[in-house]
């Protein structure tokens, strides 16, 4: 191999490690592509102690022609993971269980606290610290099965995150 030639890549792999190395801070933007599909910044309310039940957030960007739809979802961390709608009646807010999550072709569903959809997280096994991450497997009916990596973050509390299920009024 010519000698400058191999310093070029010496100094290649000093760039990529440079650029690994610069991860760790970006790491809180992370997001997940599964096909057409584009899953942004999963994260999830940390928990208080005996608290059996928490919840996560993502948004899942359609970039595709056809709809797509969320049918599964499943954690090592509680024993089951579900979709739940939240919508104000009048003054009270009502929560359902949503048995499949479509997200229709060039659109975004982006799961906040307080309104629309949220992971319910049900059966904790363990508490969610902030600062911890977890593993999350979502299945979509046609770009199949995405790993993504939740984050537990301590977000400031809003008026309406006050009533976000992981406040602890959130009874099934
Ligand atoms: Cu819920």
């Amino acid at each position: 191999m010519n000698p400058r030639f191999s310093s070029l890549l010496a100094s290649a792999a000093v760039a990529a490690a440079a650029v690994a190395a610069a991860l760790p801070g970006l790491a809180l933007a992370h997001s997940f592509d599964a096909g057409d599909l584009h899953i942004g910044h999963p994260w999830a309310r940390p928990s208080v102690a005996q608290q059996t039940s928490g919840a996560a957030y993502i948004s899942i960007e359609n970039r595709g022609k056809a709809a797509d739809t969320l049918v599964r979802a499943s954690t090592p961390v509680a024993k089951e993971v579900q979709v739940h709608s939240m919508k104000m009646d009048g003054n009270v807010m009502r929560m359902r269980e949503v048995p499949k999550l479509e997200v229709p072709a060039a659109t975004m569903v982006a799961m906040k606290p307080g309104d629309g959809y949220h992971l319910m997280l049900v059966g904790l096994k363990q508490p969610l610290k902030a600062g911890e991450r977890f593993p999350l497997t979502l299945v979509f009916e046609k770009a199949g099965q995405a790993e993504v990596t939740v984050v537990v973050e301590d977000k400031p509390r809003d008026k309406a995150a006050a009533s976000t299920p992981a406040a602890g009024q959130h009874k099934h």
